[in-house]
């Protein structure tokens, strides 16, 4: 309870802050996209989200909070847009956001007020999203999808019925859980497991992100299986904006 209190004095106080992951083209090397991921300072340090997502989202906070990380991240992108990036933009979101009544149109509020265009926004829900409220859930990630934005799966291939998922409801992009990264080439069913979801992705017309990449050899079994895009601390860490745009900047 005290916790929540604190969130809620932190979100009023301004003490969030968003750092971005860039998303990588696996053929070209280039930043195509950054994942917002955020944070909370404290004492000068900024706390991972692990330590107050879980408590945002008991105490409904995770509604303003949300709003604010969305507002924030498409402020941002929007503005590299203009100067002629082509890059786009990840948010991820928890359930209990998609399921607050005027999630939709705060979406779309957004986008209105930032500029930012729609298809350059990727929404990224974990499966857990779609177990726990199928229908509901589906319905208002389906309403988002018409307003031209792109959903992802993230860490897919972790929950119960991955494939089912698919099925019921379209997405855009499948973002591999790490899991599966860490293993590819010195596992031998895990390097199957993952090229089979490579392929799925492809043959059904979708994006293929692999998360977690730390090691060259990672990077290159993707690669070489044709997975599209990845993600990792081997090419980058999240960074705050400014590291962004000297990184984006620089290879321009
Ligand atoms: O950034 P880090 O790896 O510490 O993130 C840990 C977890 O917190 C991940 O599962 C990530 O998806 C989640 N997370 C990070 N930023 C956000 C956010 O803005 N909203 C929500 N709902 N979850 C986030
Ligand atoms: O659940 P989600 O995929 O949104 O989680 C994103 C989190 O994964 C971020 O908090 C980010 O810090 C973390 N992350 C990103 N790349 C790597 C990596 O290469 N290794 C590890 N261990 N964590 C990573
Ligand atoms: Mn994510
Ligand atoms: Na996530």
């Amino acid at each position: 309870l005290e916790l929540q209190s604190e969130l809620r004095q932190a979100l009023a106080d301004g003490d969030f802050t968003l750092e971005y992951q860039p998303v990588v083209n696996l053929e070209t090397s280039q930043v195509t996209a950054v994942e917002a991921l955020v944070r909370r300072r404290q004492d000068g340090r900024l706390i991972p989200p692990d330590e107050f997502i879980g408590p945002a989202e008991e105490s409904g906070l995770i509604v303003p909070l949300g709003e604010w990380i969305l507002r924030e991240a498409c402020q941002r992108v929007a503005i590299w847009r203009v100067s002629d990036w082509d890059i786009g933009l990840a948010v991820n979101l928890s359930v209990k956001q998609i399921l607050s009544p005027r999630f939709v149109q705060t979406v779309q509020d957004v986008l209105d007020d930032s500029g930012l265009s729609a298809d350059a926004l990727t929404l990224e829900v974990d499966e857990e999203v779609l177990l726990e409220n199928p229908g509901e859930a589906v319905e208002r990630l389906s309403e988002l999808r018409e307003l031209g934005v792109r959903l992802a799966i993230d860490d897919f291939g972790m929950g119960y019925a991955s494939l089912a998922h698919l099925r019921r409801l379209r997405v855009d992009e499948i973002k591999i859980d790490p899991s599966f990264t860490r293993d590819v080439g010195a596992d031998s069913t895990v390097t199957l497991l993952t090229h089979t979801i490579i392929r799925l992705g492809q043959d059904l017309g979708m994006q293929v992100v692999a998360e977690g990449i730390e090691q060259p050899d990672q990077l290159e079994r993707l690669r070489a299986m044709g997975c599209g895009y990845g993600q990792g601390f081997l090419m980058a860490r999240p960074m705050a904006a400014e590291g962004v745009e000297s990184l984006v900047g620089g290879e321009a």
